[in-house]
Formats: C-alpha cells, sequence, structure tokens
C-alpha cells in the first residue's frame, strides 16, 4: 500500500485508464493534475499545460503512452521522480487475488472465460483491465474475498514495476507491437515482466516453444493439445487434469483451434484455485466467445463468411488460416502495419482463392504475397476490399477478414473494423453502396 494522502501526483493521459487513476487517487487524498498531449483537456480543471517546470511526488502513467522518445517520461526519469502505470496503482489497492492473463493472442477470451467460471463457482469476480476496464476502476471495489481477473496487455506492462498478480499465464508469444518496442526480443522481455517470482502460481502454454523454454524458477502448470503426464491437457478427446476428466470435447462450442487452446489455458488456470470440474464445464459449455475474434458471420451467395478483425497479428492471422484451411479462401488483409513482416502467410504455398491488400499496409502486402507467386489485388481501404469480396462472393468460398495489422488507419478500433466488414457484407450492402 502506498501513501497518497497530500501527495502531488501527475496522471499522464486522460483515456478510461487515465480517468480511472485520478478518480482513485483523488479518493485516496491526493493533489491530482492531469496531463494529455491532445490539448482537448486544457480547460478541464486540474489540467497542468506544464508539466515539465512542475515536481511531482509520482506520476502515473496510461498504457497509450509510448515510453521510448517521450520527452515528459524521459524527464521524470532524469529528475528521479517515481513513475508508475495506471496497473502498478490498482494494483496496491487491490485487495483481492489477482489473475493476470497475458499473451500475443487469446487474453481476451482467457480473460472471459476465466472471469465466467469464477462467477459460476460464486466467487466475488471483477473481470478487467485491456478487456475495456482498467484495473485502478476496480481496486477500490475489492475485498479479500475477490479475484480480479486482469487482461494484461504489454502497454500496461511496459512501465510497470510492482505489479505481481497471484497467478500469471502467458498464452503464447509472437512478434506483435514491434513499432512499440523496437524489436521481438524487447517485446518478449515486458511480456516476462508479469513473471515476479515469489509464491506467483504460473500457467504456460507447452505447445509453444517460446513459453515452454521460458526460464521460471517456480512450479508451473502447462497446458497442452498433447498428452501430458500431468498438467492439463487432451486424451482421448476430453480435456484433463491429471487425471481428473474436465470436460469432453464435444461438449466445447467454441470455433477453432486457437480456441481449444484459450479453453485449456482456462481450466489450468481454474484448477489453480480448486474450482470444481463440474463448475468449469458448465462456465465452458454456456461460454460464447467474444465477437470479432474468428466469428463465423453466416453466408452471402453460398460463401461462409468469417470475422476475424481481433487477428490484428501475423501469428493471429495464421492461427485463423490453419483453422480454416486455405482451400477456398479469400483473404483480407491489411491496415496499420506494426512493423511486421508478412512472409509466413506466403510462404508455405497455400492454395489460397485470392488475396485481397488494403489500407496503409495493402501494397507491402501485397509486393510479399507477389514474391512467393500469388496475385493479389490492393484496394484504398477495407471498405472497398470488402464491397469486392460480397459482390464476388459465391459457393465454396470462405471469405476471411484476419488482416494482420492495426486497424488505425481506417477505424477507431478493431471492433469497429469487424462490424463495418459486417455490416457490407450482410445488412446494409446496398446502403452504404449507395451513400
Ligand atoms: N495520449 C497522450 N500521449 C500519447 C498517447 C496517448 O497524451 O503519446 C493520450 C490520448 O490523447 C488519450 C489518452 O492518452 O487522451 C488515451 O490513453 P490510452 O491510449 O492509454 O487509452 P485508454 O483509453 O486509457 O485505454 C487503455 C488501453 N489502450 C491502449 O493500451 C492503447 C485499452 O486497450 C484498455 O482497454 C483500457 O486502457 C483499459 O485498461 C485497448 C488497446 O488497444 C483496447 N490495447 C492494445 C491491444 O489490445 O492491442 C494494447
Amino acid at each position: 500500500m502506498i501513501r497518497l494522502k497530500g501527495k502531488k501526483v501527475l496522471v499522464y493521459g486522460m483515456g478510461i485508464s487515465g480517468q480511472s487513476a485520478s478518480k482513485l487517487l483523488h479518493e485516496k487524498g491526493a493533489c491530482v493534475s492531469i496531463y494529455d498531449d491532445e490539448n482537448r483537456f486544457s480547460n478541464v480543471y486540474s489540467y497542468e499545460k506544464e508539466p515539465l517546470l512542475k515536481n511531482y511526488d509520482l506520476v502515473v502513467v496510461s498504457p497509450g503512452i509510448k515510453v521510448i522518445g517521450n520527452q515528459i517520461i524521459s524527464h521524470f526519469i532524469m529528475n528521479k521522480t517515481p513513475i508508475i502505470s495506471e496497473l502498478d496503482l490498482g494494483y496496491f489497492f487491490s485487495k483481492g487475488k489477482i489473475i493476470g492473463i497475458t499473451g500475443t493472442n487469446g487474453k481476451t477470451t482467457v480473460t472471459s472465460l476465466v472471469g465466467e467460471i469464477f462467477k459460476k463457482a460464486g466467487k466475488r469476480t471483477f473481470v478487467c483491465g485491456n478487456i475495456g476496464l482498467p484495473l485502478s476502476s476496480v481496486a477500490l471495489k475489492t475485498d479479500k474475498q475477490s479475484f480480479e481477473v486482469v487482461e494484461v496487455s504489454n502497454f500496461q506492462l511496459e512501465l510497470s514495476r510492482y505489479f505481481s498478480p497471484n497467478l500469471a499465464c502467458i498464452l503464447n508469444l509472437a512478434p506483435d507491437h514491434i513499432d512499440r518496442h523496437g524489436s521481438y526480443q524487447e517485446y518478449k522481455r515486458v511480456k516476462q515482466k508479469i513473471l515476479t517470482g515469489g509464491r506467483q502460481k504460473v500457467v504456460l502454454n507447452f505447445d509453444d516453444d517460446e513459453t515452454k523454454n521460458l526460464i521460471i524458477n517456480k512450479k508451473v502448470t502447462y497446458f497442452s493439445k498433447k498428452t501430458l503426464n500431468k498438467g492439463v491437457f487432451i486424451n482421448n478427446n476430453a480435456i484433463y487434469h491429471n487425471r481428473t476428466k474436465i470436460i469432453s470435447l464435444n461438449d466445447i462450442n467454441l470455433f477453432g483451434q486457437k480456441n481449444l487452446e484459450n479453453v485449456l489455458a482456462s481450466v489450468a488456470i481454474a484448477v489453480k484455485f480448486r474450482i470444481k470440474p463440474s463448475v468449469i464445464r458448465q462456465a465452458i459449455m454456456a461460454f460464447k466467445a467474444p465477437p470479432h475474434r474468428l466469428e463465423y458471420l453466416g453466408q452471402v451467395n453460398g460463401a461462409d463468411v468469417f470475422d476475424d478483425s481481433k487477428a490484428t497479428n501475423v501469428s493471429a492471422t495464421m492461427s485463423a488460416i490453419n483453422s480454416l484451411g486455405e482451400r477456398g479462401l479469400v483473404l483480407l488483409l491489411g491496415g496499420q502495419n506494426k512493423d511486421s513482416t508478412f512472409d509466413e502467410i506466403f510462404s508455405g504455398g497455400n492454395d489460397y482463392e485470392s488475396v485481397l491488400c488494403f489500407g496503409q499496409a495493402g501494397e507491402e502486402i501485397a509486393s510479399c504475397a507477389i514474391k512467393y507467386g500469388y496475385s493479389p489485388q490492393v484496394f484504398e481501404s477495407m471498405k472497398s476490399a470488402t464491397y469486392y469480396a460480397r459482390a464476388h462472393a459465391c459457393e465454396g468460398q470462405k471469405i476471411l477478414l484476419a488482416p494482420a495489422c492495426a486497424s488505425f488507419d481506417e477505424f477507431a478500433s478493431y471492433s469497429a473494423r469487424g462490424e463495418v466488414f459486417k455490416e457490407i457484407m450482410f445488412d446494409n450492402f446496398e446502403k452504404i453502396e449507395m451513400s
């Protein structure tokens, strides 16, 4: 616990994290100033126009603020002002058990499913973090009986120094957010900050070489699609924890291999807190995956349409391709590149039906496809690529939006991108085209 009464604290970034942090700090008696690089907040009462000219006891930084090259953060590092992340702040004031879930892909699904399992088990559960509800907004509502199931992003971990969940899970590791971290090595280093030692429980993916080989001096529970001697694994078409059967694979309604991994991870987390197998099973059977994650939308002219707008990196795109199979696949790829390379999508010699590239990264992805013998088409935007796919849809095709890029060149978020994709494909095709 930190004492904040009367302390001068600067909150940097006024999105939902900054607003929640400011509220918590006020409630704890701190003198809060806020700062945001966008001056739309400059009329707010506690806005600080010249933060570099002031001294603070503490600076709390929002996850969206990139540390490398940031003048304000460098200044406070130089003059040795303590800097923490919003995640750290929420952590300091949390009284319950914290389950921290990170990884390149699958975080939101696992966080949601674990939340459902704990709720079904009658636990006082808060599902929060990168999923959309800052930890600092729930911290003061928690008590010793609570469980906080926290989706943890690299952005949140970057400046974290104290966050140490009771259970830490790394689902998988693959290149992502290279534009923010500078290299894959650095991205991995930041992810591993969730492993903090002590008496922390750890859950890792046995099937992912990157997580399997993490060197940790503690008892790890592994999950795997293979049959293991212990841990959480698949045997005889069912998920087992050691010798206990948890659920038959036929009772899982989620689509694709990635979701199977997500279920395995969720089971591994739940058994570490001794949740009963019958409760875990019921929660899994009732669970519906969050939208825009290899979501089956239905048929257009006999073509099956899938929205995986959340596939914002190459590894997520590959997972979607592998789940659906290459035949008849109409691939929509593009958006804002995060300094990724796209070779993996084309180097395997897959027989895609067509490759439609769009947005800021469209030309770059198309050049990569051409290198491997494909004949991609390039569109200015996701909208125009989707109109094209809609107009040429026919039986036997699988139209897949799994763009391998961020959405921000055209949309506010991956979910906005997925919604527009769906609208064009189904509800509003004529209307949008006419307008
Ligand atoms: N800002 C600056 N300077 C900067 C960058 C941003 O002043 O250099 C200001 C912006 O002007 C804006 C504010 O900071 O006013 C936005 O803060 P933020 O970007 O930290 O966003 P929040 O609204 O606080 O939302 C954050 C997460 N956003 C990011 O990490 C970018 C949300 O994850 C998260 O749900 C929320 O906290 C609650 O914990 C979103 C996300 O895109 C969904 N996450 C990335 C991902 O999933 O890939 C990591």
